[in-house]
């Protein structure tokens, strides 16, 4: 029988890529993001590449009634979901927390911490039932280090970090899997989010040197996922080759 993995920020990025290569492992795939017609796009893919299933959840991870309508309307067949890769997230601003804007530090806490949750909160008892799963939480350099400018995305990403160990403690009974992958500069749409849609802007983080690719990370998650039953990757830090924290970048690389 396929293994269903479910995908949190399926429609751009690091989950799509994931959604990519888990289907390449033979996976079903649950994706879930707001960009319903990406989705469908995504999902069209992956079933026309692979031998797979796919389901579409379009919802705002953010609204506690979409996500637990959304997981409830799960057959039970896609209730038996292995892996879950709670993917979605943004950063929103870089400004000194002075000028930061109180929405912009809603929206990553009700991403990046509340979202994570609420979706985690409807798949646990899921796994419990099923004695198995495993959950790959995406946290971020950011969520081990703080940069200038990061104040609360940083806030956001350790508290992915903590919440991920707690998890990791208080599902340890269960027989559940719980990983973190943190990763360093990746290019996808992150920044051209985190600055409010300038692309110009966006660009400059990647400057003269190589970033790290959506593949790069889906790579990793495939890895955490495919280790034998008695092994746990607790938490994977991944940077490009040019960047050895968030202050050391050589820029001169490229
Ligand atoms: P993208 O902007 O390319 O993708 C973000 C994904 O999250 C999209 O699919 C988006 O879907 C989804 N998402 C955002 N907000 C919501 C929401 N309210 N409801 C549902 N889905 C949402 O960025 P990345 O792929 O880079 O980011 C993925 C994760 O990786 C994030 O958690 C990010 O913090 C983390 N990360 C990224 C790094 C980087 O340098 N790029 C480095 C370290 C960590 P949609 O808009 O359709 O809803
Ligand atoms: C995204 C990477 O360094 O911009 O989490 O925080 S960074």
């Amino acid at each position: 029988m396929k293994k269903i993995a479910l995908i949190t920020g399926a429609s751009s990025g690091i989950g799509k890529a994931t959604a990519n290569q888990l289907a390449e492992q033979n996976y079903d795939l649950i994706i879930t993001g707001r960009r319903k017609t990406r989705l469908e796009t995504l999902a069209a893919e992956l079933q026309s590449n692979n031998n797979c299933s796919v389901l579409i959840l379009n919802f705002d991870i953010r609204n506690k009634q979409e996500v637990n309508q959304a997981i409830d309307s799960l057959t039970d067949k896609w209730k038996e979901i292995d892996v879950l890769v709670n993917n979605a997230g943004l950063a929103a601003g870089a400004e000194p927390i002075q000028n930061a804007l109180i929405d912009d530090w809603e929206r990553m806490i009700d991403t990046n911490i509340k979202g994570l949750l609420y979706i985690s909160k409807k798949v646990i008892p899921l796994m419990i039932e099923r004695k198995r799963g495993h959950i790959v939480n995406i946290g971020s350099v950011a969520g081990k280090q703080v940069y200038a400018n990061g104040n609360v995305y940083c806030g956001t990403k350790h508290a992915v970090d903590a919440i991920t160990q707690g998890m990791r403690i208080d599902l340890l009974k269960h027989g559940i899997k719980v990983s973190q992958i943190a990763p360093g500069a990746v290019e996808t749409e992150f920044s051209i989010v985190r600055f409010h849609g300038n692309e110009d802007k966006a660009k400059q983080v990647y400057k003269g040197f190589e970033p790290l690719y959506a593949n790069d990370i889906a790579d990793t998650v495939v890895f955490v996922v495919t280790r034998p039953q008695h092994v746990n990757i607790n938490d994977m830090l991944i940077m490009p080759t040019s960047q050895a924290s968030p202050y050391y970048l050589d820029r001169e690389a490229q």
